[in-house]
């Protein structure tokens, strides 16, 4: 692309042109003619303020239909929004994600509700390895909250989440199984726990377990981490989005967001890195005359003294 076409690109991001966002987010996804221009021409100020909501849980808790109300609260706040649904490969949820679609429809015609779907198989080892840059494209198009819907806890989750400044997890009573298989990675990721579907018997032994795990964090904050919703009804949120207010004042007061910030760069920067220099990295290797003849571990530190060795 030439440079004057990515310009052209920066220049209907700023204006939130919304043809100029779904442009420059296949730029990057595609690996695209001007996608270097494209993200380095990004406003980093923009991208500094925004706020990042990572929200996972697992299939059926309700995660979609929070994001909806969330949604639709933000906007009478007058916040304009940023939604990636990353879409999950797995078929358990396939039909999830019909209904999300639908949920979505009431917000489509808004301008100021981006919202892009992303499959999480086949890049980085499952991750979605243009997530990060879809934020910053959201944000440079003013987005000033972004939404990261994601399922589930395992890897690529994970990873999704490292892209989130806060990272709310989704349960609902009945699924005893699903928090049992979580409970190890729980306290590592999620800043909040949402008991949604309080309408329904069990949440309050719910929220009585979880704030039993959440009392360190809630002491160190002296915010309250474990809240209760009713997605459907469009119950909890105002609640939920007064606790993100106020953490993300407590993150930005102790430098933790900035922290934050800078760890998911760096793996982002070190997934790049790799998924970069693989395909190089797989010619040499097989130019090399000496196949099977070396221990694959000497072989690697001698190729990276090669490489760190040039300028
Ligand atoms: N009773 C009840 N049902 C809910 C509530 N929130 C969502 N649901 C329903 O739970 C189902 C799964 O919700 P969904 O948002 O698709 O869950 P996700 O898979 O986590 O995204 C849908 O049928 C929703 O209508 C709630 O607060 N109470
Ligand atoms: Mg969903």
């Amino acid at each position: 692309m030439p440079a004057n076409n990515s310009n052209t690109l920066l220049q209907g991001l700023a204006d939130r042109d919304p043809r100029a966002i779904g442009k420059a987010i296949s730029v990057v996804e595609n690996n695209g003619d001007g996608v270097t221009e494209i993200l380095a021409g990004l406003d980093r100020k923009q991208i500094e303020d925004v706020l990042v909501l990572g929200i996972t849980g697992p299939p059926g808790a309700g995660k979609s239909t929070l994001t909806s109300s969330l949604i639709s609260q933000l906007r009478s706040d007058e916040k304009r929004v940023g939604i990636i649904a990353i879409d999950p490969s797995s078929p358990i949820s396939g039909g999830a994600i019909l209904g999300d679609r639908v949920r979505m429809m009431q917000h489509a015609l808004d301008q100021d509700v981006v919202v892009r779907s992303m499959a999480t198989r086949g890049r980085l080892g499952g991750l979605c390895a243009s997530a990060g840059a879809t934020v910053r494209i959201m944000a440079a198009s003013g987005c000033e909250v972004i939404i990261i819907e994601t399922v589930g806890v395992g890897q690529s989750e994970m990873d999704i989440v490292r892209l989130a400044d806060i990272t709310l997890m989704v349960l609902a009573p009945g699924f005893g199984d699903d928090i049992q298989a979580m409970k190890a990675g729980l306290l590592e990721v999620a800043d909040f726990l949402i008991v949604n579907k309080s309408d329904l018997g069990g949440a309050d032994a719910l929220v009585m377990d979880m704030k039993q795990i959440f009392a360190a964090k809630e002491e160190e904050s002296g915010i309250p981490r474990v809240l209760q919703s009713i997605a459907s009804e469009d119950k909890g949120i105002k609640d939920i989005l007064d606790g993100v207010q106020r953490f993300t004042t407590y993150l930005t007061a102790n430098n933790i967001k900035v922290e934050r910030r800078k760890k998911a760069m760096q793996g982002e920067t070190l997934d790049w890195i790799f998924e970069m220099l693989r395909p190089a990295l797989t010619e040499k290797l097989e130019t090399q005359t000496d196949q099977g003849q070396k221990d694959p571990r000497v072989r690697a530190k001698e190729m990276i003294q090669q490489l760190l060795s040039v300028d």
